[in-house]
């Protein structure tokens, strides 16, 4: 693949996306790679996503402005479904993602990391969606996602006045879980991913599908979507064992997503 790099560290696996020329941006041909890379992760051997941008400016600038300038109407709508199908990929994808955010992550950017279960970023890390400075609205899901992870003002005067937030405000907002130094975010990111995959597969990916897919419902219902999901976990052999090792005062000696 040109613009999409892919390593497996033990359970984590690591997805850069390679288009330092344009800080990454995402044109067709990205995303294209992007999806393919995310239909191909085995789920088996894989436990936790990084997902981060090749070089030390830029995580993704946005969508590519110079690819859609041209576009016409249904090919702007066709670029648009492409890009929410890879997104909610991601949003979906029954594995943790976590973004480390090393730069930009404007308009198209800001929409990936929003997809991710968890954001990490760099100090020098500056989030927005400048989309209306261009004469369209943000058009990965932007609107739905900022305004439902910080507060509906905060979205509103960010997408509004097309305001990019630096990595401190985004923290404080709640944005991003945590800020370091350029050079600590990736290790640091790895390292947490390590730590999602060393806990019992089926209970975290159950996790996962717990609190997205009840997030969408009333609480009444939400909480029967986790008393499945809780229930699935149970005769697992990870349930078994992780409970047994409880109860004889040891550790489990690495679980087997069975
Ligand atoms: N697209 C294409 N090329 C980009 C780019 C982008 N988004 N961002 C940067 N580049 C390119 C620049 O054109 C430049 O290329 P050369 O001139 O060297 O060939 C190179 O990357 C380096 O950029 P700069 O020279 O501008 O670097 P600076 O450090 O001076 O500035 C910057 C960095 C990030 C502040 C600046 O590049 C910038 O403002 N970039 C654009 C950021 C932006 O507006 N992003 C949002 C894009 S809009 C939809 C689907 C999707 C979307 C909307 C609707 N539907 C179809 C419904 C999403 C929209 C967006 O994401």
């Amino acid at each position: 693949m040109e613009f999409i790099n892919y390593e497996q560290e033990g359970f984590v696996g690591i997805i850069t996306i390679n288009r330092p020329k344009a800080l990454n941006a995402l044109n067709s041909e990205v995303l294209k790679e992007l999806e393919a890379t995310i239909d191909g992760i085995n789920l088996e051997t894989t436990r936790a996503i990084v997902l981060t941008g090749a070089g030390s400016k830029s995580f993704v600038a946005g969508a590519d402005i110079a690819e859609m300038s041209t576009l016409t109407k249904a090919e702007g709508e066709a670029f648009g479904e492409r890009g929410n199908r890879v997104f909610r990929k991601i949003e979906t994808l029954p594995i943790p993602v976590i973004a480390a955010v090393n730069g930009f992550a404007l308009g198209g950017g800001c929409e990936i990391a929003m997809s991710c279960d968890i954001r990490l970023c760099a100090d020098t890390a500056l989030f927005g969606q400048p989309e209306v400075g261009l004469g369209i609205t943000p058009g990965f899901g932007g609107t739905q996602r900022l305004a439902r992870l910080v507060p509906v003002g905060k979205a509103k005067e960010m997408i509004y006045g097309a305001i990019n937030i630096k990595a401190d405000e985004a923290y404080r907002i709640g944005l991003v879980n945590a800020v370091y130094p350029l050079e600590e975010l990736l290790p640091a990111a790895k390292k947490l991913a390590a730590k999602i995959a060393k806990n019992a597969p089926i209970a975290v990916r159950a996790c996962k599908e717990a609190i997205n897919k009840g997030l969408d419902e009333k609480m009444d219902d939400a909480i029967v979507v986790e008393e499945k999901l809780f229930g699935s976990c149970f005769q697992t052999e990870d349930q078994v064992e992780g409970m047994k090792a409880f109860l004889e005062k040891r550790k489990v000696d690495g679980f087997k997503n069975r």
